[in-house]
């Protein structure tokens, strides 16, 4: 018979459930998830009525990252800094639209655990050819001793408290960790709720399928062009949506490995740690799968700025240990 909760069980009613798991836990952690959900939700709305109201397309001026801004990023960010920014129990939120973290309250309030990290649209360039784009999120204690501050954000990703993704899509999916396995849900927009669909989803071991810009397959180092010539060899598919959140999701639902090898234009990689490579690692990790930065694990990377970059390779373990072997013959 079926379970007769499958379907009902909402987001918030899954970390509520969670919270009573731990009995330290005050809320905090809940209350700061749910904030994001809701920002989530009101995001997914405006990405959907995009070009009913106009707000495709640029607003001529460059964020942090040197990248032309989105209407839709601008919309975004400011949604999660209200709906953060307004919750009790974050003392630091950063933002890659934002050059420096915001401080939300005093640094030793005790009642100011954590930290919110996030990217608020990622994949934006997609939004004008109804492409997947999405916000990711990532969760830590906030160090109170920190000084400056700031510095209190600059944590390895193996201090996660949470991390997560919303892919808005044909449909809007959340997948979130809070260091127990892996959960997707899928938002029911008929009643405006997150139901979960997977409670403790794992990534396939094995996929012939890799997710790369090979435009660029010129500037890789060696061991990533001797992957890929070895991946041809070997039956393998390419997919690539040009948004992390995208590929990272088909990559974790059916396996295989996306990388963001070194470039020319990026040495250190393109994507950003804190806030796409950390919560995305956590996740696959989580999930079963391994995530790495050429030969080192993604997580251990001690931060030295909030807007690191670093090389990207996640998703099954033995799709990624084809990539690191070549690697660890022509580094
Ligand atoms: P490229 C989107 O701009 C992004 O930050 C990630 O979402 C995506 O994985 C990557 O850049 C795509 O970069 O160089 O292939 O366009």
């Amino acid at each position: 018979m079926e379970d007769p909760n499958r379907g009902l069980i909402t987001v918030t009613s899954y970390l509520l459930d969670e919270e009573r798991k731990h009995p330290t836990a005050t809320g905090k952690l809940t209350w700061i998830l749910s904030a994001i959900t809701l920002a989530s939700k009101y995001i997914a709305a405006r990405c959907r009525r995009a070009r009913l109201e106009d707000v495709l397309g640029s607003i001529d001026c460059e964020n942090v990252q040197g990248e032309i801004q989105q209407k839709l990023d601008v919309i975004a960010n400011e949604t999660l800094l209200k709906c953060l920014g307004n919750r009790g129990g974050l003392a630091i939120v950063a933002s890659e639209e934002n050059e420096e973290p915001i401080i939300l309250r005093s640094s030793d309030d005790p009642e100011r655990p954590y930290i919110a990290l996030f990217d608020p649209l990622d994949g934006s360039s997609n939004i004008d050819v109804c492409g997947g784009v999405g916000t990711i999120f990532s969760i830590l204690h906030h160090d109170r001793r920190a000084k400056p501050l700031e510095s209190a954000v600059l944590q390895p990703g193996y201090r996660q408290v949470a991390a997560g993704y919303v892919l808005y899509g044909p449909s809007t999916i959340l997948v979130m960790t809070t260091g127990n396995g892996v959960q997707m849900f899928v938002l029911d927009p008929s009643i405006g709720s997150f139901l979960l669909v997977e409670p403790d989803l794992k990534i396939p071991k094995a996929y012939k399928s890799y997710s790369l810009n090979e435009a660029y397959i010129e500037t890789f180092p060696e061991g990533y062009q001797n992957y890929l010539h070895w991946a041809h060899q070997n039956g393998y598919s390419g997919r690539y949506a040009g948004a992390m959140v995208a590929d990272v999701h088909r990559t974790l639902i059916k396996g295989g490995v996306f990388l963001y090898p070194p470039t020319k234009k990026a040495p250190k990689g393109k994507l950003r740690l804190m806030y796409e490579a950390n919560p995305m690692g956590m996740l696959i990790e989580q999930a079963g799968g391994k995530a790495f930065s050429g030969l080192e694990r993604t997580l251990d990377i001690q931060p030295e700025g909030v807007h690191d970059r670093v090389s990207v390779i996640m998703g099954s373990t033995e799709e990624v240990d084809h990539v690191l072997a070549h690697l660890k013959e022509k580094p």
